[in-house]
């Protein structure tokens, strides 16, 4: 499928919404340690201080919207007449908000809860904690955020490496690449023979490995850059 596109993002394109990335300055893991809140081990150690940490990021979803990257991706999927695959390294939902249909949350969705008892999934809104039964099984004391945690295989893996295979673009936004295996993705895809373009406000960690690099705020360059494809400027 040579017009195919594969899209991977990261945190740097919610962050025109509000919501926090994790390694820039200020971020979520400048005030947090990854170990403590984003490791089986850390949730098995101290399960509240876990709760707490998705519990305020579950919490904001309502107060953010969708920004401009998010529409522009999800037109592209709209009118590009290839297919388009977005894989989000994100766990907020603005991505479907703004009306992406072909859509992977690689790292799970802060929206959904998982039962480690039952491996039950199910849509949650509300604060969790250690308490809360499983709705499937009623056991009480399993129930965690349905999120990829270090250590943790990431979702949807085989369709994702199928997809890069076999695409003909493949385009990075908002990502450090410093998380693999997301950060393995352009040399899947260039192997592959994609054209490979980083769109992020500065040189990420694996910038030598893409074609291609543009650098300055999601908002800006993403829909630029949709509209070259769609124009037939750059070829899939
Ligand atoms: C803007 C902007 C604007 C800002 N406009 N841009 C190989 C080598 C070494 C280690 C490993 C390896 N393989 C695996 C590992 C271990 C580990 C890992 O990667 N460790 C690293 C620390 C080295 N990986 C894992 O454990 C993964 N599992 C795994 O590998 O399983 C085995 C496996 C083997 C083979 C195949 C497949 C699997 C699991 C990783 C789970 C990551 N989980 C987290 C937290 C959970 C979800 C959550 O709480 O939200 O996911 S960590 C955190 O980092 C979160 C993110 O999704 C992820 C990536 O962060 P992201 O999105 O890149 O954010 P930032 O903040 O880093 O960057 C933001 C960027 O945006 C910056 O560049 C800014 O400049 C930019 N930006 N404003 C444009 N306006």
């Amino acid at each position: 499928m040579p017009n195919a596109i594969v899209i991977l993002t990261g945190a740097g394109v919610s962050a025109e919404s509000g919501v926090d990335t994790f390694r820039d300055t200020g971020g979520i893991w400048s005030r947090y340690n990854l170990e403590e809140v984003a490791t089986p081990e850390g949730f098995s150690a101290n399960p509240t201080l876990v709760h707490e940490f998705y519990n305020g990021r579950r919490s904001q979803l309502s107060q953010v919207e969708p920004n401009a990257t998010h529409f522009a991706l999800a037109r592209l999927e709209r009118e590009h007449e290839g297919e388009v695959l977005l894989v989000t390294q994100n766990i907020d939902d603005l991505h479907e908000r703004a009306g992406s249909k072909n859509l992977i949350h690689m790292h799970g969705e802060i929206a959904k809860a998982l039962c480690a008892k039952c491996d039950a999934r199910c849509e949650w809104r509300e604060p969790l904690s250690a308490k809360v039964p499983c709705p499937s099984c009623g056991e009480a004391g399993g129930m965690r955020p349905d999120v990829v945690w270090f250590g943790e295989m990431p979702y949807q893996m085989e369709r994702i490496y199928e997809a890069l295979g076999q695409c003909g673009v493949f385009i990075s936004i908002g990502t450090s690449g410093s998380v693999y295996p997301a950060a393995q993705f352009v040399q899947e895809a260039a192997r592959a023979g994609a054209h490979t373009v980083e769109l992020n406000l500065e040189p990420s960690e694996n910038r030598l490995d893409f074609d291609e690099a543009i650098h300055g705020p999601a908002s800006r360059v993403v829909p630029e850059y949709v509209e070259l494809i769609l124009k037939g400027d750059i070829s899939a």
